[in-house]
């Protein structure tokens, strides 16, 4: 149906590769971590964690991510010889058969959450957006020029009373949560311990002064363009990951954000080797977006999946609800990938915070538990639908 895979950190992380053998895990989802933004991954490094993989009885499966360095998005001087960098690391992987290759194009900052701990009633927690908190960093921390034109009159009187009530361990806890925690972990621009994130932040967003989408469009086109023999010759397949949340934020323009989006970088570049991560969580952050329209339409150029829901609430906040609820439709998914693609390879992503994770200093959204009991969530589904093709049920959706 799909290929089972796990996000794994290498070999630092607290959930070893024995861990994930028991829990049924066929495949790793793993970048080179150690490796600075821009670097050429060597064949040398790449087939010393390959190998490191095997000896546990899995498989190096897909790369998430190999970085894309921020000038190469605003289009640097530098951006050249950092694509040159690029293709030499993909033309690695290549050689050592690690295919599939996933990366992002959002500018300055990956994904978007404001509370990496919201309470369950249950007792467990998951990632939450909340709308006014968003504002409250974007008008009042970061203090953005022009940024208030942005939000709502309602919005920015829930921030003027929010800034009379929030403490500074709040605030900080907000700049943690959207600049630092989320992004760090995956070789992002800011690190923990870096001293004022903030201003880190706002120097990033300053390479992007005057480039809009049009320009970020072209940006991505020229890289896309300019890897492709690479990846031809070396059957690598890049799968970018949609924009999370998929809509714009703090000027910034996103580009991977709904289906026009979509269908205009597969068709500026029209390889089959240029494709799209199926991120179902960053999807269906956006009401714009149905999750079993966009697979029918993209399945055949989705070179990796990630199963995950998010269910919209009041106000324009969401949350990572269940695998099982919200609008993902994880098991519509199951259905037409495992139709259309069978075999795709497919990680359940972010999982909630329960019975001892909280303790473990996992990444944020990334716990053993929650995407454990995930990962069964979606074999059950799996099983169903493989049993619904079997006796040649058809389900509508
Ligand atoms: C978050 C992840 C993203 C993703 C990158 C790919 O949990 O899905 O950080 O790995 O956007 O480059």
């Amino acid at each position: 149906m799909m290929e089972k895979t796990w996000r794994w950190f290498g070999k630092k992380d607290k959930i070893t590769l024995p861990m994930l053998r028991q829990i049924g895990v066929e495949g790793i989802v793993t970048a080179l971590h150690e490796v600075p933004n821009g670097d050429i991954w060597t064949e040398e490094a790449i087939n010393d964690l390959k190998s490191y993989i095997e000896s546990y009885g899995l498989r190096w499966s897909v790369v998430e991510s190999l970085p894309v360095c921020e000038a190469i998005k605003y289009a640097g001087p530098e951006r050249d010889q950092l694509i040159e960098n690029y293709k030499v690391s993909l033309a690695n992987l290549g050689k050592c058969g690690v295919k599939t290759v996933c990366y992002n194009f959002m500018p300055v900052i990956d994904w978007v959450r404001t509370d990496l701990q919201h309470p369950w009633a249950d007792g467990s927690s998951s990632l939450y957006f909340d709308r006014v908190r968003f504002a409250y960093f974007d008008t009042m921390i970061l203090k953005r020029k022009g940024a208030e034109a942005d939000y709502t009159e309602e919005e920015l009187r829930k921030v003027a009373e929010l800034d009379k009530v929030i403490t500074e361990a709040e605030k900080d806890e907000l700049i943690d949560s959207i600049i630092v925690k989320t992004q760090g972990f995956v070789n992002g621009n800011i690190k923990e311990g870096d001293k004022n994130p903030v201003a880190i932040f706002r120097n990033l967003l300053a390479l992007y002064d005057g480039i809009d989408r049009a320009a970020l469009r072209e940006n991505m086109r020229y890289f896309l363009a300019a890897i492709m023999p690479v990846c031809e010759e070396y059957g690598v397949n890049m799968c970018v990951h949609p924009d999370d949340p998929p809509f714009q934020i703090l000027g910034l323009p996103r580009i991977v954000t709904n289906e026009e989006d979509i269908a205009w970088f597969l068709n500026a570049v029209d390889n089959p080797h240029n494709g799209l991560t199926f991120c179902a969580g960053s999807l269906s952050a956006g009401e714009h977006n149905d999750t079993r329209e966009l697979a029918k339409k993209f399945a055949s150029r989705t070179h990796f999946v990630h199963l995950r829901s998010t269910a919209a609430m009041p106000g324009g906040n969401f949350i990572e609800s269940s695998h099982l609820e919200g609008r993902g439709h994880v098991i519509d998914l199951i259905r037409i990938f495992g139709q259309i693609k069978p075999g795709l390879p497919m990680r359940v992503d972010h999982g909630r915070t329960m019975l001892g994770d909280e303790d473990k200093g996992y990444n944020a959204g990334y716990s053993f538990h929650g995407r454990m009991l995930a990962l069964a969530q979606v074999e059950g589904m799996m099983a169903v639908v493989e049993d619904e093709m079997k006796r040649n049920i058809k389900v509508e959706y």
